[in-house]
C-alpha cells in the first residue's frame, strides 16, 4: 500500500471547517468554532497533520485542501449515508445508548450497514494519508470501527482512539445488536481514551466479558501479543483564550449592554447548551419557574436567559423536544411573566465566542444541569471568564466537569426539589463563599487546559506503542 506524508493524522466525523458564501457568491471555509479544533491546531502545525473528515454538505466530492496553513483532507457522504450513518446509527442509535438510554436508542440493520461502510471510508481515507510509523487519532462515537479497520490496512501506525461522550455501563451497552463489533473496532487502537476513569473501567469489563480477551487492570491483552491501554483523559478548553476574551473591554461592554436590556435585574441566570434531550434544559426551567411562582425569585429583579443553539434539527426526537421547550417557556413567561419582563429569555439560536463570553460575564448563576455529559465545556468556559472570582456555578453530579469542579453547587438533574435548593443556595451565598468556590475552580481550569489534554494523550500514545511510530511533537514541550 503506498502511504502519504502526514506524521499525525486526525480522523473525525467533521472537518474543523464550515463551508461559508461570500457576498460576491463564492464559497469559501471558515473555521468552526470549538476547543477540539483550537487543542489540536497547534499540534497538527508542528507535525505535519492532516485532518479527515466529511465537510458537512452531502453529495460533494471535494479534493484535498490547505485552510490558513491546515491539511484538510474531505471524506464524501452521500445524502442517504447522513440519512443513514450520521442521523440514523451515530445520533438515533449511540447517542441515545450512550447517554443513559435518555432516549430511546433505534436499532436498524440498514443504519449499521452504513456505519460500516462509512467508517471503512474513513480508514482507507487515514491509510492513504499517513506517513509510514504515523500517529492516527480518531476521535469519537461516530468513528468507532475506524481503529481496527485502520490496523488491518496500516499495521505500522500508532493508533489512539478518544470517545468525547460517556461510555455507558454494561447493563446498557448490551442492548446493542453489534456491540461486540464495536468493542473489536475499538481495540485496534494502541490507547483508547475516555472523559472519565468510569468509562475506561466499562470498556475493560465489556471487552472481558464479551470478547474474552484477558485484561488486567486498564490493559487489555490481545491473542497477537498486542496490548491496548484504556484511561481517562478529561478534555478542557483553551482557559488562558477564553480569559483574554473575557478580559476585553468589547466583551465587558457587551456585557453590560445585555444586562441594561434585560432591564438591569439584580440577578441574571444562564443555561447555554445544544439543544439535546441530554443536557436537561425542561427540568431545568421547570425548577426555576417554580421558584418564581413560590416567591423566592422575582421577575422584576429576575430572568434566566436560555440559549439553546440548534442541533441535529433533521432528527425526529430533536424537533420533538423543540415543539416541548418552546411550549413550556410560552407557557411559563404567559403565566408569570409581566410586559416587558419574561421569566425566561429564551433564545434558539447560536451566537459569534465574544457573545458567548459576554453572556458568561453577564451572568450571576450559571445553571448546567445535563441528565448526563461526557464532560461540558460551557461549564469549564463560564469559570474561565469569572477572573473576578465571583459567579456561581449550578453543575449537575452527571457531567464529566463534576469530577473536577467539584467547589460547585451540584445538583442531581432529576431531582426536581434538589434543583430548586441548588439554585436558592447560589442565589444566597455571600461574596465570601462564592469567591472561595469560583477561585478553586478556576485553579483547575487554569491548570488542565486543552493543550495539557491533546499532550498528555499524545504522550500516552508514545509510552504505550514505544517500539513504533516516529514521536509527535507536544504543543507545549515539557
Ligand atoms: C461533546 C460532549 C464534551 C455552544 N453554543 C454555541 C457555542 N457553543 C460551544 C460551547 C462549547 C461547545 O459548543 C459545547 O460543548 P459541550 O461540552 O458543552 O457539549 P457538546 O456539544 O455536547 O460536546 C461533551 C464535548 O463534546 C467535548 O469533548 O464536553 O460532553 O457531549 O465550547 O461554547 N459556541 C459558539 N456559539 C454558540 O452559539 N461560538
Amino acid at each position: 500500500m503506498t502511504t502519504g506524508s502526514a506524521d499525525l493524522v486526525i480522523v473525525a466525523n467533521r472537518l474543523p471547517v464550515d463551508r461559508v458564501t461570500l457576498p460576491d457568491g463564492s464559497l469559501d471555509w471558515r473555521r468552526s468554532p470549538g476547543g477540539l479544533v483550537s487543542a489540536l491546531e497547534p499540534v497538527m502545525r508542528s507535525n505535519d497533520g492532516a485532518w479527515i473528515g466529511w465537510p458537512g454538505v452531502a453529495g460533494e466530492e471535494l479534493e484535498p485542501f490547505v485552510d490558513d496553513g491546515l491539511s484538510l483532507v474531505p471524506v464524501a457522504l452521500s445524502e442517504t449515508e447522513v440519512e443513514e450513518f450520521y442521523e440514523g446509527f451515530s445520533n438515533g442509535t449511540l447517542w441515545p445508548l450512550y447517554h443513559d438510554v435518555v432516549a430511546k436508542p433505534e436499532f436498524h440493520r440498514e443504519w449499521w450497514d452504513a456505519f460500516v461502510t462509512v467508517n471503512q471510508r474513513f480508514a482507507d481515507k487515514a491509510a492513504t494519508v499517513a506517513a509510514k510509523d504515523a500517529t492516527v487519532w480518531v476521535q469519537d462515537y461516530q468513528m468507532q470501527l475506524v481503529p481496527q479497520m485502520l490496523r488491518e490496512l496500516r499495521p505500522d501506525l500508532r493508533i489512539g482512539f478518544y470517545l468525547h461522550i460517556p461510555f455507558p455501563p454494561a447493563e446498557l451497552f448490551q442492548q446493542l445488536p453489534w456491540r461486540r463489533e464495536i468493542l473489536e473496532g475499538l481495540l485496534g487502537a494502541d490507547l483508547v481514551g475516555f472523559q472519565l476513569s468510569g468509562a475506561a473501567q466499562n470498556f475493560v469489563r465489556l471487552v472481558r466479558q464479551r470478547v474474552g480477551h484477558k485484561t488486567h487492570r486498564d490493559m487489555v491483552y490481545l491473542p497477537d501479543g498486542r496490548s491496548v491501554r484504556a484511561a481517562a483523559f478529561p478534555i478542557s478548553i483553551d482557559a488562558e483564550d477564553f480569559e483574554k476574551l473575557a478580559r476585553s473591554d468589547s466583551v465587558n461592554a457587551r456585557a453590560a449592554q445585555i444586562r441594561t436590556a434585560l432591564g438591569n435585574p439584580e440577578r441574571v441566570l444562564l443555561g447555554i447548551d445544544r439543544l439535546d434531550y441530554t443536557k436537561g434544559i425542561y427540568s431545568r426551567l421547570r425548577a426555576y419557574s417554580e421558584l418564581v411562582k413560590d416567591g423566592h425569585f422575582d421577575v422584576n429583579d429576575s430572568v434566566f436567559v436560555q440559549v439553546a443553539t440548534p442541533s441535529r434539527e433533521r432528527v425526529e426526537q430533536y424537533r420533538v423536544l423543540r415543539d416541548d421547550i418552546d411550549r413550556l417557556v410560552g407557557r411559563i413567561n404567559g403565566d408569570l411573566g409581566r410586559i416587558g419582563q419574561p421569566v425566561i429569555a429564551y433564545l434558539h439560536s447560536s451566537y459569534p465566542r465574544h457573545e458567548m463570553a459576554a453572556l458568561y460575564r453577564a451572568a450571576d448563576i450559571m445553571v448546567v444541569t445535563p441528565y448526563r455529559d461526557g464532560m461540558n465545556l460551557v461549564a469549564k468556559e463560564y469559570v474561565a471568564c469569572r477572573y473576578d472570582n465571583d459567579g456561581a456555578l449550578v453543575l449537575s453530579e452527571f457531567a464529566g466537569a463534576a469530577n473536577e469542579l467539584r467547589q460547585a453547587w451540584q445538583v442531581n438533574p432529576y431531582d426536581i426539589n434538589g434543583m430548586k435548593s441548588a439554585i436558592l443556595g447560589a442565589a444566597t451565598s455571600d461574596e465570601k463563599e462564592r469567591t472561595r468556590r469560583m477561585k478553586a475552580m478556576r485553579k483547575t481550569v487554569s491548570e488542565h487546559d486543552v493543550a495539557s489534554w491533546a499532550d498528555g494523550f499524545l504522550a500516552e500514545l508514545a509510552a504505550v506503542r514505544p517500539s513504533h511510530g516516529k514521536p509527535v511533537r507536544p504543543v507545549r514541550p515539557a
